[in-house]
C-alpha cells in the first residue's frame, strides 16, 4: 500500500503553498464522502491528494507530458492547455508515484470534465475537489455542500450546471466532455 505520508511530502514540494492547501482539503473531504457512501477511504484520500499533482506546472509542460505519453491532445485541449493537468497527473500518478490502481487513476483523470458514468470515487473525487474547505468563490456552495452528503449525483449535476453557467458567462471554452457529463446526469 502507497505511504500517503510520503505523497503528502512529495505534493507540498511540487505544488504551491496554495495549490497545496487544496489538495488537502481534497484529500481529507474525499475521505468523508468515502465514509458517508461506503468507498474505500485510502483510495478517495489517495486520488485526492494527486488530483492536481500537474496543475503547477506550465501549459508547455503539460502537453510535454501527454505527449510523452502519447494521450491524444486535441484541438480544443490545446487553446487551453490547463485542462490537461488532469490528463497529464493521471499519468504521473502512474509513472512518478507508482499508482497502480486504475480506479485511482481514473478518478485523477476525471476530475476536471467528470465522464458519463463516473464510478463512485470518481464522483467522490469530483464532487469534493468543488467542496473542499478553502473553496469560497462558486456560486450555490452551502447547498451543494449539504446535497454532497444527501445525494451525490444531484450534486455532480449541480456543480456542472453551475461550472457550465460560469464558463459561459466568462466566455470559456467548453469541453465536449463536460457538456457530455452534465447530459448524463440530468437524466
Ligand atoms: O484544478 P482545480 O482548480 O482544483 O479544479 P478543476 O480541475 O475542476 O479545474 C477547475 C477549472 O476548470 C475551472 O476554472 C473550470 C474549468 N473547467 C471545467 N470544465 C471546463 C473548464 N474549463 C474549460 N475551458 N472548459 C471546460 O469544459
Ligand atoms: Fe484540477
Ligand atoms: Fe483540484
Amino acid at each position: 500500500m502507497i505511504d500517503l505520508r510520503k505523497i503528502r511530502k512529495a505534493m507540498e514540494k511540487t505544488l504551491d503553498s496554495k495549490r497545496y492547501e487544496h489538495t488537502l482539503g481534497v484529500e481529507f473531504t474525499a475521505a468523508a464522502l468515502a465514509m458517508r457512501y461506503g468507498a474505500s477511504i485510502q483510495k478517495a484520500q489517495l486520488a485526492g491528494l494527486l488530483h492536481d499533482c500537474a496543475k503547477c506546472m506550465s501549459g508547455d509542460k503539460m502537453i510535454a507530458v501527454c505527449e510523452k505519453y502519447h494521450v491524444d491532445i486535441s484541438d480544443m485541449e490545446r487553446r487551453n492547455p490547463s485542462l490537461l493537468h488532469a490528463k497529464a497527473g493521471s499519468y504521473l500518478a502512474k509513472e512518478e508515484y507508482d499508482v497502480d490502481d486504475r480506479d485511482v487513476i481514473c478518478a485523477i483523470w476525471n476530475h476536471t470534465t467528470g465522464r458519463p458514468g463516473m464510478s463512485l470515487l470518481e464522483k467522490i473525487v469530483f464532487v469534493a475537489d468543488y467542496i473542499e474547505p478553502g473553496r469560497n468563490r462558486a456560486e450555490n456552495l452551502a447547498q451543494i455542500r449539504t446535497l454532497a452528503f444527501k445525494d451525490l449525483d444531484a450534486a455532480v449535476r449541480q456543480i456542472l450546471e453551475d461550472t457550465l453557467h460560469y464558463l459561459e458567462t466568462k466566455g470559456g471554452e467548453i469541453d465536449p466532455m463536460t457538456r457530455e457529463t452534465l447530459e448524463y446526469y440530468s437524466k
